[in-house]
This record gives structure tokens, sequence and C-alpha cells, in this order.
């Protein structure tokens, strides 16, 4: 008697102790700087924030009501209180009401999810453009109509720190942003917006900077769209974001947002290189792919 008592017990308290564990410490663990999604440095990226933590209030309301009923439930109806089962069943008005709440619910979330998506799409009205070409594994960036065109590739101290152990000559943990730099970063200007044409050469590949907001394939035979406007001056850094190949993990991306002025000095170096090396970059590549 005693023991059937106290597995009752225990298994009652073995449920609260799982629902109390996995929601307390997963709504605290949402919060750890690094583990929730980042604000972001545009309008795009601060507007899914926004929709990201509405919607993960809303989600830890309905789940406060609806585990704290069924505890309360469980506790103040259980079998040793005495407690009879109702009989009951169909009743009109908790249907009704255990429908619309819901529908209201969904429709209350799709209203600014179908407003951070309009926008998202929208490309019109941009201030500059840039195509992207990616391939095995290199961005390439032509800034439409300023004659301004370059490789972008993982920089020489993470390349050479990611060699395998024997032939490697420098110590990953000396490297900063190890495998998250480049040689040639992305330089656009604040408050701007820029549209970025995707496209590939091989494989399909996908341009991701976390604070900018959104990411998108680059795709061969296809041109993608997708646009921001950084808001604060600053280094953002990304990936390539689809296994693409061997060196998948070797393809960064680094944006580097900076004001008006300073990026038309910036256009006006890389129109003078561009002119000086011609056709340099491609025979580039080639000896990067032998050299790799
Ligand atoms: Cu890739």
């Amino acid at each position: 008697m005693f023991k059937a008592k106290f597995s009752g017990v225990m298994r009652r308290l073995s449920c609260l102790a799982l629902a109390a564990g996995l929601m307390i410490p997963g709504t605290a663990f949402a919060f750890r700087e690094g583990i929730n999604l980042p604000e972001g440095v545009t309008s795009i990226s601060s507007d899914i924030y926004g929709l990201h933590m509405l919607i993960f209030w809303i989600v830890v309301v309905i789940g406060v009501l609806v585990f704290g009923a069924m505890i309360i439930s469980i506790f103040l109806h259980r079998k040793s209180r005495g407690v009879k089962p109702a009989t009951f069943h169909h009743n009109t008005t908790v249907e009704v009401i255990w429908t619309a709440i819901p529908f209201l619910i969904l429709v209350g979330m799709a209203i600014p999810a179908s407003q951070a998506l309009i926008e998202i799409e929208d490309y019109r009205d941009y201030d500059m453009s840039i195509t992207v070409t990616a391939s095995q594994w290199q961005w390439h960036y032509e800034y439409r109509g300023e004659d301004v065109a370059f490789y972008s590739r993982l920089d020489a101290k993470s390349n050479a720190a990611r060699q395998l152990r024997d032939r490697r000559t420098v110590d990953p943990e000396e490297v900063d942003n190890y495998l998250l730099s480049v040689d040639n970063k992305v330089v656009v200007p604040v408050d701007q917006k820029v549209l970025l044409l995707l496209t590939a050469d091989d494989v399909i590949h996908a341009w991701w900077v976390p604070e900018l907001g959104g990411k998108k394939d680059a795709i061969p035979g296809f041109v993608n769209e997708m646009w921001f406007e950084i808001t604060e001056p600053g280094i953002y850094r990304g990936q390539c974001a689809e296994l693409c190949g061997r060196d998948h993990a070797f393809m960064p991306i680094v944006v580097k947002a900076v004001e008006q002025d300073e990026y038309e000095e910036w256009l006006e170096e890389q129109r003078e290189q561009t002119a000086d090396s011609g056709d340099a970059a491609d025979d580039q590549v080639t000896a990067l792919d032998v050299a790799r």
C-alpha cells in the first residue's frame, strides 16, 4: 500500500520536474549571449528579431498556461484526494473558445510575419548593387556600374592554420577570427540600400551574414536577390551556408560597413587596383587552386 502510494507520488513529481526542467532552463538559455538570435544591424534584421521575440513570448505564455493548468489539475484532482472523474462529454462553449483563441493567436502572429516577409522581398529603390558569384571555394564581387570587381577568399593566416597538423605553420589558437577572415572584404556604405544579385559558377552556395538578417542561396543558372541597409559602421562576419564540397568550411564572408566618404575613397582605390591588375584576378584563382 505504502509502496504504491510512494510510486504514484514519485511519478507525479517526475512529471513536474520534467515540465519545469524543460521550460525554465529553455527560457533562461535563450537569453544567454550568443544563444539567442542576434538583433543584427539592419532594418530587416531588427524586424526579424522583433518578430522572433514576439513569437517567443507568445509561446512562453501558452506554455506556462497549458503546463500550469495541467500541473494544477494533476495535483488537485488526484485519485488519492477522493476525486471522482466527471462523466460529461461535449461542451460547445469550451470548444468554441479553444478554437477561437488559437485562431486569433495565429492571425496575430501572421500579420507582423507577413509584413516582415513583404519588406524582405521588396527589392525596389536600391542605392547600389553588387553581383556576387560563388564558386568552390571563394566569392567574386562585382560592384555594378563602378568598375570594381574582386575575389574574396579565406585569409592567408587562417588558411595556413587550417592545414593538416604536419603541414601546419600557424596555430589556429593564435589566429583572430579563425576561418572568419578574408583577404578582400566587401565594403559597403551605411544607410544605403544594397542589393545583392547572387549566383554561382559550379554548385549551390549560400551567402549568409547573420547580423545582416537572412541568407540566400547562390545557384548556378539562377540569379537570386537579397538586400540590406546597415545602420552601424562595423565589420560583420558570415560564411557559406550551403554544403558545397570539400572546402565548404573555408569560404567565409566579411562585410565592412563604413561612412559614405570612406566608401568613396575605397571605391577609388579599388578602381585603380582593378585597372592595374587587368585579368590578374583570374590567374590568381588558377594559382590558388594549384596551391590547394
Ligand atoms: Cu559554398
